[in-house]
């Protein structure tokens, strides 16, 4: 699933596009359901403004719990695969979110790295593989630069932050871009377009760059882990949903772990992952 050419890339780059994995249609059903949901969490003032965020962005965490209409993403056979390849068999959903990002002249969030400040200090190693991976699903037009593209520094994923900090900001960036207003020479605004998927590692500097469009980007961003860390959403409720039509697969990447219940040792975890039909 994985070709040696994108696993080179992504373990020197710490990051990779996988361009038109949702076709048109399917791109509109989702923004159509992402804008329902984002409609209710507004009203039910469910939204999460990160102290660091632009005023005009924030965040719905724990989407799949607020639809079933993106049930189908949690191995969408478009990255699914590639995430085993780069997580291993015992993998698992650990959250779901819906990221807003309205106009803004300046960087919409600063640099900073995911899961907190002692993960910040435990980096990928050659040849291992990764302890959480993010899929992020772009719903709207990103082509162009300055449109609140994701923003990234190339093999940074692998480099030690300075002062590891609660919020994982990355202070050595983030100061000098709030004094000088521009962007770090070296960061890489990616170019995307509706229906393309980015994959990046808990350790890459990231960011948000400036929306000097009218347009709101819209993408869903799923998180994957390995399967003794702690999950952040409470998956528990989208399993207890009898009106789901969740596979055995589904079931056990959102944390169903069946009798033996170890997130050591999960029974039929390969076979599961592999997506045989065998009952949890
Ligand atoms: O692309 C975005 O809007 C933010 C992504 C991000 O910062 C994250 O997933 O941690």
């Amino acid at each position: 699933m994985l070709s040696q050419e994108q696993r080179d890339f992504f373990d020197r780059e710490g990051y990779l596009l996988i361009p038109g994995v949702f076709q048109p249609d399917e791109v509109e059903r989702l923004l159509k359901e992402s804008r329902r949901v984002l409609e209710v969490a507004l009203k039910d003032q469910r939204i999460t403004r990160e102290e660091y965020y632009h005023p005009d962005s924030f965040k719905v965490s724990n989407i799949l719990r607020r639809s079933r209409l993106f049930d189908h993403l949690i191995d969408h056979p478009g990255y699914f695969g590639i995430m085993v390849s780069l997580i291993g068999h015992h993998i698992q959903l650990m959250g779901s979110e819906l990221f807003v990002r309205g106009s803004s002249e300046d960087a919409i969030t600063g640099f900073h790295t995911d899961l907190g400040e002692s993960l910040q200090q435990i980096l990928p190693a050659d040849g291992n593989l990764y302890l959480q991976i993010k899929a992020q699903i772009f719903l709207t037009d990103l082509s162009n630069p300055d449109s609140s593209n994701f923003l990234l520094i190339p093999g940074s994923h692998k480099r030690r932050v300075s002062a590891p900090n609660l919020d994982c900001m990355i202070d050595e960036l983030n100061e000098p871009m709030r004094t000088d207003k521009t962007l770090p020479r070296n960061a890489v605004q990616v170019l995307a377009r509706p229906g393309d998927v980015l994959l990046f590692p808990w350790t890459l500097w990231h960011a948000v760059a400036p929306n000097r469009t009218r347009n709101t980007r819209m993408s869903i961003t799923l998180r994957y882990g390995q399967l003794c860390l702690r999950a952040i959403d409470r998956l528990e409720y989208v399993l207890a949903d009898m009106d789901r039509d969740l596979t055995p697969r589904q079931r056990r990447v959102l944390g169903e772990l069946g009798p033996s219940l170890s997130v050591y040792k999960p029974k039929d975890q390969r076979a599961l992952i592999d997506g045989e039909n065998v009952p949890i």
